[in-house]
């Protein structure tokens, strides 16, 4: 890499050390394109064209459907921005307590590899504040939402994931009552 840009007079000198100059050039390019895109980084160490994407959830009992779905949003952009619904919007969405608190709901969701940023959904109609507020390109939703959030494609894209299938919390939370 680097031996194509010395002069070629240079070259009996430095060939022998220039296998190690590539390999140190080559590290320090991979860390430059590590500080500047890819899941993983805050928004200030982002290039200016980076798209951030934005995805929501209780994320409880948290299990692979959950871990999939975040993976794939991570997927989509170069940074991800989670927002775990709170205990009272959970109570009032699902009429049940989430069996995890929302901290520890957001502690686990925060220490995913591809989650950069976690906030406390406080309400389903603050999703386009939120979006506004997290400078979010991309909307991402399981398809269980289909649908229910088209009305933000006018500040973002709206992206529905397939689920994985034969998971979820509340098939969880029965299996492991009937087990006892
Ligand atoms: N999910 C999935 N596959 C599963 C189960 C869940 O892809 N087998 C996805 C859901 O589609 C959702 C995310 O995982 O995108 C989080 O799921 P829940 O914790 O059930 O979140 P929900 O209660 O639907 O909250 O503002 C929207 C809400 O906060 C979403």
């Amino acid at each position: 890499m680097l031996g194509a840009l010395l002069d070629p007079a240079l070259g009996p000198l430095l060939g022998p050390l220039l296998g190690d100059v590539d390999v140190l050039v080559a590290l320090i390019a991979a860390d430059h394109d590590a500080r500047t895109v890819g899941p993983g980084r805050g928004p200030d160490t982002l290039a200016p064209m980076a798209r951030t994407v934005i995805t929501f959830g209780t994320f409880d009992v948290f299990h692979v459907g959950h871990l999939k779905v975040i993976q794939r949003a991570a997927e989509l952009g170069d940074r991800l921005v989670v927002g775990v619904s709170a205990d009272e919007l959970n109570l009032r969405k699902k009429d049940r307590e989430p069996v995890f608190s929302e901290a520890e709901r957001m502690a686990i969701v925060a220490a995913l590899k591809p989650v950069d940023e976690v906030f406390l959904e406080e309400s389903l109609e603050l999703k386009r504040d939120y979006i506004l507020k997290f400078s979010a390109d991309v909307l991402v939703m399981g398809d269980d939402w289909e649908g229910r959030f088209d009305e933000f494609r006018d500040v973002c894209e709206v992206v529905y994931l397939p689920r994985t299938p034969a998971i979820s919390t509340t098939a969880l939370i029965e299996k492991i009552s009937s087990a006892t």
